[in-house]
């Protein structure tokens, strides 16, 4: 698939230089503007300030674009773009539309693009009570090898259910410094990693055993968020559960209720759930670019 590169991107490519992914459904529907373009921007600095390219990866008028310079930065954020799954890439491209792309759909692009290391905020899980409402992040977790570096999965998910779907689909789950498997907003869910570790390295390792093996599956690496920044889970399950009954009572439709659950979930903690959000988001970065320079230094 042709894809285009920003320059810098283009040439870390061709120089071995560490670089990571980043996606843009949280540009396009996880922060409200201006704040989004002002996160984005704070998440590529902090991939720099460790050394490492960034690439954030979207949809413009249907190109796959990894790497976006300011301009197109700014007018993802402000344009009417769609919330892009794997499944809404040949949609979005076809039409030559605007997308934002999801941890599955920017899976799959780091991945042909030849990125390895790929950082988020939460990834997408299996929606509380719900029968069929699964991710498909999930699903593409299983089948493309890269590595993922997230703060676990949403709170506002069943975490259990989801980490049964992971097992299924061979995801090797990580703890980075920490033996227990984060919540997103909060440090700790009660469930336990498959492994910790507590240096770059040692993600390094992981990943070229993974890739030795021929495995298919992603690794995916638990960063729990900073501690004070951390909106501990007490206070948060009110109102979750508060966010969670009034999406009922909408009768929300699939791919809405993330977004709409995130922004619920922002208005009613008074930017606490935002505060925490924006601080594992930025961590995310840092940590994935010291794996990613890992990963070369070998
Ligand atoms: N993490 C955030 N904000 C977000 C998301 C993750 O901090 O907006 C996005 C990711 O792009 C993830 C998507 O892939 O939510 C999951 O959506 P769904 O549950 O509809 O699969
Ligand atoms: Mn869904």
């Amino acid at each position: 698939m042709k894809m285009n590169y920003h320059p810098e991107v283009e040439s870390a490519l061709k120089e071995n230089k560490p670089i990571v992914a980043l996606e843009s459904t949280l540009i396009t529907h996880g922060f409200p503007s201006p704040k989004n373009l002002l996160v984005a921007k704070e998440i590529e600095d902090a991939v720099r300030q460790e050394g490492a390219v960034p690439a954030t990866i979207a949809i413009l008028d249907g190109q796959i674009t990894v790497g976006l310079n300011e301009e197109e930065l700014s007018r993802l954020a402000t344009s009417d773009a769609r919330k892009c799954s794997a499944r809404d890439l040949p949609l979005v491209i076809a039409q030559k539309g605007n997308g934002g792309t999801t941890v599955a759909a920017t899976m799959v692009i780091a991945r042909q693009a030849g990125i390895p290391v790929f950082a988020t905020g939460g990834i997408g899980g299996v929606h509380r009570g719900s029968n069929f409402d699964i991710s498909a992040d999930l699903m593409e977790l299983g089948r493309t090898p890269i590595t993922v570096v997230c703060a676990g999965m949403k709170a506002f998910l069943d975490l259990p259910a989801g980490l049964e779907v992971l097992e299924t689909q061979a995801v090797s789950v990580v703890g980075y410094q920490t033996d227990a498997f984060p919540a997103f907003y909060s440090r700790e869910s009660g469930l336990p990693v498959d492994l910790r570790v507590d240096t770059p390295p040692q993600v390094a390792n992981i990943i070229r055993a993974r890739d030795a093996l021929q495995l298919s599956n992603a690794i995916l690496l638990t960063v729990p968020v900073p501690k004070a920044k951390e909106w501990p889970a007490a206070q948060a399950h009110p109102v979750i559960e508060q966010a969670l009954g009034e999406a009922e009572e909408k009768g929300m439709p699939g791919k809405e209720i993330t977004p709409f659950i995130l922004a619920k979930i922002a208005e009613l903690s008074g930017g606490q759930s935002m505060g925490a959000n924006i601080a594992l988001l930025l961590n995310n970065a840092r940590v994935a670019a010291q794996v990613a320079i890992a990963l070369i230094e070998g």
